[in-house]
């Protein structure tokens, strides 16, 4: 038996929904259909049309696999999240291809009835250029939506569906990026704007300013650790609810959102589920990013160089809690000055980290590391004057990774590999990888490169002493 609307009786009370999405009407559109919608927006989204007894639905669009919408389809839109018990969640209420279910997208983006978009469709979907943060028209899958295919990336096509609603009605909305990004929600508006300024539209300066007056793009912090999905996930959620649930996720208990106050429409009364609606996300976002991600993808490059598979096999080492502590103190004196508790903040990760139930994966955090750095750790790096020796190693441990020894997926994976190519010695890759990435200045910087390149030969030896 698998999970749907007519299985939903033989679960225990305690395994239900909080909401039959029968009840709901699709008024949030959400691009990006993987692991972290499904155990964070959509959970938070359940709660509060529960609480709130309004219709909050989500139509979740995926940009590129048909697979998780079929799937979805096939459940009746039902999916489980499992955390220290298995739950189902009854809050999407469609599930949609973005290409092949275009007219039906078009539909409710134009429709007054949706106020809200969200977007979890990683670093690579806002094709930010590494070195300005802008838009890269230049890049070829940018370029084509440009030149008037029906646009394939999801910029192209919000931009183009934003534009339809302009045209429509006018009507307000709010378009909330969901990825790990310092001002995501400026960055977000930025690429869309100039998505729309470099196309050929006659009205194009009227979508712009439509965009800059009416739309709103608010700021948000996301936090959950969802590792990707694995058949232990699916048969864990099987074995709790009696039923197969093939887009089951697993999550840490813990999850957190703080937004930026400033909807343009209607919007879920997330509230309700303890989601926090402030004035400006930055100190928040910033402390999440620079010490959670930061520590992420240290423990990631660092941990694959010592032979570990997981975070929490990191944090089993002799070395993982001290490296965490060691990275995070570096990183602290660049976090804006606010009433957070960073020394809390870093005994709470360093616990969530050390949790062995949730086994998330070395190589998934890795990957993509040319934009998850240049997020994470080059703004450190430039506004403290550069690496202290716990950031240096770090470093060093993803210049051992670009040559590719645990094949980590990465976009720009050839050109940074490229860097090795007749390099006279190590200090000269560092610096081209770190132009590579963005980080032109960082590579003008003698005593970083020489910083790293010496901590070089012990990472790939596998000998890591933080
Ligand atoms: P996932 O791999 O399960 O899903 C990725 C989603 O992004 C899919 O819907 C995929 O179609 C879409 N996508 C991938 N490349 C794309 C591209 N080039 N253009 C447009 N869409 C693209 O990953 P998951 O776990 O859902 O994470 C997605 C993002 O959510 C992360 O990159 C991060 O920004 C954010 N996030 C994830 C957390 C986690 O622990 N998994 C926690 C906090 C934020
Ligand atoms: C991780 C994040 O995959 C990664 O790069 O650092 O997805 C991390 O798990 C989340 O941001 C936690 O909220």
């Amino acid at each position: 038996m698998t999970l749907s609307l007519s299985t939903l009786d033989s679960l225990k009370p305690e395994h239900r929904p909080e909401t039959d999405p029968r009840d709901l009407a699709p008024r949030v559109v959400h691009f990006g259909l993987g692991a972290f919608h499904r155990a964070h927006q959509a959970v938070y989204t359940e709660a509060a049309a529960a609480a709130s007894g309004q219709p909050w639905g989500i139509a979740a669009v995926n940009p590129r696999s048909p697979e998780p919408v079929e799937r979805l389809r096939t459940q009746d839109c039902l999916f489980s999240v499992t955390d220290r018990r298995t739950r189902v969640v009854g809050s999407v209420v469609e599930a949609l291809g973005m290409v092949p279910d275009a007219g039906r997208v078009d539909e409710l983006l134009t429709s007054p009835e949706v106020t809200v978009v969200t977007l979890t469709v990683t670093e690579k979907g806002y094709f930010r250029d590494p070195a300005t943060g802008r838009l890269d028209t230049a890049n070829p899958e940018i370029a084509a939506d440009l030149a008037g295919r029906p646009p394939r990336t999801v910029i192209g096509r919000l931009a183009t569906l934003l534009a339809a609603r302009f045209r429509a009605s006018g009507a307000p909305i709010s378009v909330v990026s969901c990825d790990n990004a310092a001002g995501n929600g400026r960055a977000l508006a930025d690429v869309i704007t100039s998505f729309v300024s470099a196309s050929g539209w006659p009205d194009r300066e009227a979508v712009q300013d439509w965009l800059r007056t009416v739309v709103a793009f608010p700021a948000t912090v996301v936090d959950r650790i969802v590792p990707a999905v694995t058949g232990a996930t699916t048969d864990a959620a099987a074995a709790a609810l009696g039923v197969r649930d093939e887009m089951a996720v697993a999550a840490e208990p813990y999850r957190q959102w703080v937004l930026e106050d400033s909807f343009a429409a209607p919007r879920p009364p997330w509230e309700a589920d303890g989601a926090l609606f402030v004035a400006d996300v930055a100190p928040h976002q910033l402390m999440k990013l620079r010490l959670l991600n930061g520590s992420h993808s240290a423990l990631a490059y660092l941990g694959l160089a010592a032979g570990c598979r997981t975070v929490a096999d990191v944090l089993a080492t002799g070395w993982g809690e001290r490296m965490v502590r060691g990275f995070t103190a570096e990183v602290a004196p660049t976090l804006p000055a606010s009433d957070l508790d960073v020394p809390a903040y870093v005994d709470a990760l360093v616990e969530r980290f050390a949790d062995p139930a949730i086994g998330h994966r070395l190589r998934q955090i890795g990957s993509d590391g040319s934009l998850k750095i240049a997020e994470r750790w080059l703004p450190v790096l430039r506004e403290r004057g550069g690496a202290g020796p716990v950031l240096a190693l770090a470093l060093a441990a993803w210049v051992h990774a670009t040559r590719q020894p645990f094949g980590i997926t990465d976009p720009l994976a050839e050109s940074l590999a490229a860097c090795w190519d007749g390099a006279p010695d190590t200090a000269t890759v560092v610096a081209r990888l770190l132009t590579a990435i963005g980080g032109a200045d960082l590579a003008g910087d003698p005593a970083l490169v020489a910083a790293i390149a010496r901590r070089l030969p012990a990472v790939e030896a596998g000998r890591i002493d933080p």
